[in-house]
């Protein structure tokens, strides 16, 4: 994998990122024989990173792109003892940022940087005998991730046609942030949805709940939604049993079709830091039909139950059949920890027909596990999820800057950089069908 962090979302979550692979390599408590976690540990390093200092640390495969110092800085300097970054992989041209304006940094600053990353790219790929895909960071909210990296996915597309593009998009809180993030992340969707194959989409919004309710963190911070974003992505990425598996493989499983390439990541379990050592596991079946309640609309069908805040219920969820879940076009669910007899990881729940759209084929759902313990944790499960709830949030910042849209709001920001209303336009269609789609998905049983 070779991972490409853009502007200071892109940089701060890259950096929680490796931070904790180091983190899960180091950590002690594998549950596995010397063997599988030397296996374990190669495939990680060999996924991430690429060589090493002089003083044994690993350089993070890692490009970094900002249009102001400040972020890169302050992360190239954190890094521990373990791994680091190549200080020959930073792209940063300092300029002041891109004043949260895709147009500044897709017309403009691109122009300056482009061809630095695409030379940084060409030889960190020319090292690999096996490349495993790109991996973009970036918020769609701010001028610098949302415009350089729609410029560079496009740019890597055309260059790299037939590698494995994905990304990690942070979408904005809906409200008090600046007034231009719901075009900025409309342009972004709307760019990824064409160029990249596969979109990991997190909402600030959700993150924070998740953060607050699970983790009983009162004062959340950036830094502390970088880390949720990062364990949902490796608990996803990391090694598993599959040899093959990496961004191309996953791709293949999850957004085979080019209609809906956006996806999100549920996993389980989170446990308050403090409370960690009185902590109960639970067995498998609990934690898989939690992902599954995950997935459940309410009667009313206005969103999501938001399962994702509660803590897996061992008695609730095995007796009532008769809930509504949002038709899925693929689920990939990834199982971290050991397997037992009395104790084996049951798939039925996920496997269900009804819960995939009606022309999903028999390949929606894959499993892969892994015994290795991640990050320390007895089980941890991720269920990377292709579904249709993606249209409610997609469509909230649609509509936000539709309103905007309609009475010309800032769009003279735009235009002074060579952004034309048909551009917003055909933005606006693109997503608008991407909704569309998802929303008109229906499940197998609604026949
Ligand atoms: N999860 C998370 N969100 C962040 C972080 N930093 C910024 N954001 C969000 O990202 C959006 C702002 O984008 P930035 O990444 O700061 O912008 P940028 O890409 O550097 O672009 P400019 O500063 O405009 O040049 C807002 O929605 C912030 O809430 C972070 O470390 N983690
Ligand atoms: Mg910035």
């Amino acid at each position: 994998m070779l991972t490409l962090q853009f502007g200071q979302c892109g940089n701060q979550l890259g950096h929680n990122l490796f931070s904790k692979i180091s983190a899960d390599l180091e950590s002690s408590n594998t549950g596995v024989s010397y063997k599988a976690n030397y296996e374990y540990a190669e495939s990680t390093v060999e996924k991430w990173f690429d060589g090493m200092t002089g003083g044994a640390r690993h350089f993070a495969r890692a490009i970094l792109v900002d249009t102001e110092e400040k972020v890169v800085k302050k992360i190239s300097k954190e890094t521990n003892a373990s791994w680091t970054y190549r200080m020959s992989n930073v792209v940063c041209q300092s300029g002041g940022g891109c004043a949260n304006n895709w147009a500044y940094g897709y017309k403009i600053n691109s122009q300056r940087l482009s061809n630095s990353v695409l030379n940084v790219t060409r030889q960190e790929l020319e090292k690999l005998d096996r490349f495993q895909g790109f991996l973009l960071l970036l918020s769609s909210a701010g001028g610098t991730g949302s415009g350089i990296g729609s410029r560079m996915v496009e740019i890597l597309r055309e260059e790299y046609e037939t590698k494995s593009i994905g990304a990690a998009i942070v979408l904005p809180f809906t409200f008090g942030e600046v007034c231009t993030q719901n075009y900025n992340t409309i342009l972004t969707l709307a760019e990824f949805c064409d160029e990249a194959d596969l979109s990991v989409l997190f909402e600030n919004q959700q993150m924070h709940a998740m953060s607050t309710s699970l983790l009983k963190n009162s004062n959340t911070t950036l830094c502390d939604i970088n880390s949720i974003i990062s364990e949902n992505l490796l608990a996803a990425f990391q090694p598993t049993n599959n040899a093959r598996y990496d961004m191309n493989f996953l791709i293949s499983k999850i957004a085979a079709h080019p209609n809906f390439r956006f996806v999100t990541i549920k996993s389980t379990p989170y446990v308050p830091a403090t409370s960690l050592q009185y902590e109960l596991t639970h067995k498998w079946d609990v934690y898989v039909r939690h992902l599954k309640q995950t997935l459940r609309i309410s009667k009313s069908q206005t969103e999501l139950t938001n399962v994702q805040l509660k803590t897996p219920n061992p008695i609730l969820g095995k007796t009532i059949v008769s809930h509504m879940y949002s038709p899925c076009v693929s689920n990939v669910l990834v199982t971290r920890g050991k397997s037992m007899q009395n104790d084996v990881v049951v798939l039925e729940d996920l496997q269900k027909r009804h819960l995939y759209s009606d022309w999903s084929t028999l390949e929606f759902f894959t499993h892969l596990h892994q015994e290795r313990k991640f990050l320390n944790r007895d089980k941890f499960l991720a269920l990377v999820t292709n579904n249709s709830e993606i249209h409610r949030p997609l469509n909230v910042y649609l509509d936000k800057a539709w309103s905007s849209y309609k009475f010309a709001a800032f769009l003279h920001q735009y235009k002074q950089f060579g952004l034309e209303e048909d551009d917003f336009l055909e933005a606006f269609a693109k997503v608008e069908n991407i909704v569309q789609e998802y929303k008109n998905l229906k499940s197998f049983s609604e026949n």
